[in-house]
């Protein structure tokens, strides 16, 4: 392998390059980790440390690492036309077969597809088609978005507001008027006192009081994540999702479904929203849509709302230089021909989903975790000082005292990349594992919770 100069890149990076949600100071006293290489569900650092990447990248090597099939197809369609617009009556041909390919991945009722570059923008994007197909059906006055407390659903200005998270509102004056935020359906932290069923439908039934408390004619959609990512892989109770939809057929609400995690295989079904039965207008998409080889997103519209806006609309002034990429195109492409060739959806539904199910739920009679759960290939397991008889007796650490971040620090010690959301600690892995991968990912988290426990 290739030497590397850490020191040297470290003090580069530190004086040159400011990270996504990083505080950089502190950042720069212990200097990045610097990752050098990936191979199947592994990746390599700057000191050749071999780590087992349970994160997927950052939700999205849904394909594993060092697939040369999607770097021909890149290297390809950059020989051959590595940009053109589609703006000013002009298309290309990867284009035109990526979206013809996703409405066919799609549920039934999706006939559209509108490309950016990231999530964030596919959001951005559904702000603007929500609002606009309202207008053209003569209801200006609905305008107000919906969303969740500790929804993550992007980082520009609407989709940090979108998302629900008070760190990022707390930083420039967001949200943006006409979004709005509702309960989150998280058992584990706010339901104490009841029945997990009872809790469902109280979090559902936030949605409908604050219709009825804003008026239904004045609001556009609710947007949600199947299951909440960034906010800790919130695994909504069973009633939760049909009491939502009910709510939103009852007012007439658009229904928008965050893909953006959920989507191409993760929780066992092509799209998320099939797994919990939800019927969206909308659905944004990035990440494992080309499983992060190429940045790529956008948003599958359904015929409720594309037939208006092109019936009705006229021109949409909405749209991006990379919109419809040719060469984020050619490898979404060449990414979804693998997950449908290989049979990486049907492999977590039947065999790595069940699996990882099974070795969590043993995480869980670790001394530290007090909780764990899975879906697909999502899992999280909570940390607490000590264990009660039941889920909300559980007597939980300090935030202060960092555990997760401590707990974290061991997993990347012990060769396996974990996320801690406070103190529950996620994986969502390469969908290409296999049941001996998921022993060795399950090994190491072990050895880490072992390594935790014994600080404390
Ligand atoms: N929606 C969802 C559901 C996401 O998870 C986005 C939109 C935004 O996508 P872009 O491509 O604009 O980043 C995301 C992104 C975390 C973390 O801390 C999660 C994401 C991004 C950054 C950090 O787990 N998800």
């Amino acid at each position: 392998m290739e030497n590397f100069d850490t020191r040297a890149i470290q003090k580069l990076d530190s004086a040159h390059y400011l990270h996504p949600f990083t505080d950089s100071l502190e950042l720069s006293g212990r200097g990045a980790r610097v990752i050098v290489r990936g191979e199947g569900i592994y990746v390599w650092d700057s000191e050749g440390n071999q780590i087992l990447d349970a994160m997927s990248g950052l939700w999205c090597v849904n394909v594993g690492y060092g697939r040369a099939s999607i770097a021909d197809a890149v290297y390809k369609q950059m020989m051959t036309l590595p940009f053109y617009n589609s703006f000013f009556n002009t298309t290309n041909v990867p284009a035109v077969q990526l979206a013809t390919r996703l409405t066919e991945l799609a549920p039934p009722g999706f006939s559209r597809v509108f490309f950016t570059g990231s999530g964030s923008e596919g959001n951005d994007t559904n702000l603007r088609i929500v609002r606009r197909y309202w207008d053209l059906m003569g209801y200006s006055e609905r305008h107000i978005v919906i969303s969740r407390h500790n929804a993550y659903h992007g980082s520009t200005v609407a989709g940090a507001s979108l998302g629900g998270m008070a760190g990022m509102h707390a930083q420039g004056g967001l949200p943006i008027p006409g979004i709005v935020h509702v309960m989150q359906p998280n058992y584990f932290e706010c339901g104490k006192g009841m029945e997990e069923e009872e809790f469902g439908l109280m979090a559902a039934r936030s949605l409908e009081e604050k219709i009825v408390e804003l008026g239904a004619d004045k609001v556009a959609a609710f947007i949600a994540e199947p299951i909440q990512g960034a906010g800790g892989v919130v695994i909504p109770p069973a009633n939760y999702w049909p009491e939502v939809q009910r709510i939103c057929d009852k007012y007439d609400i658009l229904m928008i479904a965050d893909e953006v995690i959920c989507g191409f295989g993760r929780l066992g079904t092509m799209f998320g929203s099939t797994s919990f039965g939800i019927r969206p207008d909308l659905m944004t998409f990035a990440k494992g849509v080309s499983s992060g080889y190429v940045p790529m997103g956008g948003v599958l519209v359904g015929d409720r709302v594309g037939d208006v806006l092109v019936a009705k609309g006229g021109e949409f002034a909405h749209g991006f230089t990379y919109s419809g990429h040719p060469v984020a195109c050619a490898a979404a492409l060449e990414n979804l021909h693998i997950i449908v060739q290989e049979k990486l959806v049907e492999r977590v539904a039947e065999t790595t989903g069940p699996y990882l199910k099974q070795q969590f739920a043993k995480l869980a009679e670790h001394p530290l975790v007090g909780h764990a759960n899975s879906y697909g290939m999502v899992a999280g397991l909570n940390l607490v000082r000590r264990k009660g008889e039941r889920l909300h007796d559980h007597e939980l650490f300090a935030p202060s005292e960092g555990v997760g971040m401590k707990c974290r620090a061991h997993m990347f010690n012990n060769g396996v990349i974990m996320r801690a959301v406070g103190d529950r600690m996620i994986v969502a892995p390469p969908l290409v594992m296999s049941t001996d991968d998921i022993d060795e990912m399950v090994k190491r988290i072990r050895k880490s919770l072992d390594d935790t426990l014994a600080d404390l």
